[in-house]
């Protein structure tokens, strides 16, 4: 059964482009309630481990340094099917592929540099939550 919890970063390019706003609007019109939120970096060893499972694809360098490079926004959302609802919201990995309405097509400027992050399994979600917050910044 699918839980109600997804997990994502407003990634450094869009935080640099001053999209945090105009992101976390396009997240709760999507109906997502924001449970656990903050404005962090990741070191290069956390983008490491956050990224581990893409450790042998040949972006895996370029997607450590730039996802380490400045501030993200990380954020728990909560909605029924969180997970999958999440990722329609977020559109396709490559920009040129997403959909109209979604996030990565209004604000994400390439495959590598793609403006957000969203869970792809609850198992994922759950993991990914705790490795940047604490259960008592889940509210
Ligand atoms: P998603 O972020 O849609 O879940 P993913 O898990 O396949 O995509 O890859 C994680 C991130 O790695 C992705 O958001 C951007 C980067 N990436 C994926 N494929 C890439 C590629 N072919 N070239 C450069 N970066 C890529
Ligand atoms: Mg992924």
């Amino acid at each position: 059964m699918a839980t109600n919890r997804t997990f994502t970063m407003i990634k450094p390019d869009a935080v640099q482009n001053g999209h945090i706003g105009n992101i976390l609007a396009m997240i709760t019109n999507g109906g997502f309630k924001i449970v656990s939120l903050k404005l962090t970096q990741l070191t290069v060893a956390d983008a490491q481990e956050f990224y581990a499972v893409h450790a042998a694809r040949p972006f895996y360098g370029e997607l450590v340094e730039f996802m380490s490079r400045g501030p993200i926004v990380a954020a728990i959302l909560e909605k029924d099917n969180a997970v999958e609802d999440f990722r329609t919201l977020i559109g396709a990995t490559n920009p040129a592929e997403a959909a109209e309405g979604t996030i990565r097509k209004a604000y994400a400027t390439s495959i590598g540099e793609n403006a957000v992050h969203g869970s792809d399994s609850d198992e994922n979600a759950a993991i990914e939550g705790a490795f940047h917050f604490a259960g008592r910044e889940q509210f």
